[in-house]
């Protein structure tokens, strides 16, 4: 489903089998060093989400090698297949013109528990516009999609469930979009995962 020029929604693109890994993938990038850690923002607020990055590590607003803002260690690496996995999303959802030349190297992980949100942001802080690609694992999420001009309504709201699959790519890729809110209870039984899980591909240009 198209959400807006650019956004595409697959819903339950992942199959149990491959929740599964990735779910086990995960629980093994949040452990230390340089494993999940809380998000402090420079006006003092804090991330209700917390976060795990591969390839580079994210923080308010910049790219580094290294947890320069948690443990000092060096960035987990990204792995191969997360790359092929992410080419493969943008050519099922976008088509394969949409697949960007260069590498996708850049992973970031968040956990969301039932009182975690996300407040609507745009995300510019990579150098090159290739798609992103955002798998969903556990509890539903209310997402919230906006405008690329203005943080402000008009909004669509679409609920994302896990092996949801969601891409960003053209005019979407820097419109405005948050989580309002996670529903507890809701994730599959079989994962065993109280919470939500966000993965995010990305394209640094760096
Ligand atoms: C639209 N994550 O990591 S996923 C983020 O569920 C982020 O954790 C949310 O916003 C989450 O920055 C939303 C959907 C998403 C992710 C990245 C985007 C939508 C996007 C980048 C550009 C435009
Ligand atoms: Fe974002």
């Amino acid at each position: 489903t198209e959400v807006a020029p650019g956004a595409v929604h697959v819903p339950d693109w992942l199959d149990p089998e491959r929740q599964r890994a990735l779910l086990d993938a995960c629980r093994e990038w949040a452990r230390p060093p340089a494993g999940l850690r809380t998000v402090r923002t420079p006006g003092g607020g804090t991330m209700t989400a917390r976060q795990v990055c591969l390839g580079w590590h994210w923080y308010p607003y910049a790219y580094a090698r290294t947890v320069v803002d948690g443990d000092g260690s060096p960035v987990k690496p990204f792995p191969d297949w997360l790359g092929e996995l992410g080419r493969r999303a943008v050519t099922e959802a976008l088509g394969p013109s949409a697949v960007p030349a260069a590498p996708y190297d850049i992973a970031l992980i968040n956990f969301y528990d039932g009182d975690a949100r996300m407040g609507m942001h745009r995300d510019g802080d990579e150098q090159a516009d290739a798609p992103v690609v955002s798998l969903s694992l556990g509890d539903t999420c209310v997402f919230r999609f906006g405008n690329t001009g203005t943080r402000a309504k008009p909004y669509t709201d679409v609920e994302l469930r896990s092996g949801d699959l969601f891409v960003f790519g053209g005019p979407s890729r820097l419109a405005y979009h948050g989580v309002p809110r996670v529903r507890p209870g809701t994730a599959p039984a079989r994962l065993g995962l109280a919470g939500r899980l966000n993965v995010t591909l990305r394209v640094s240009g760096l």
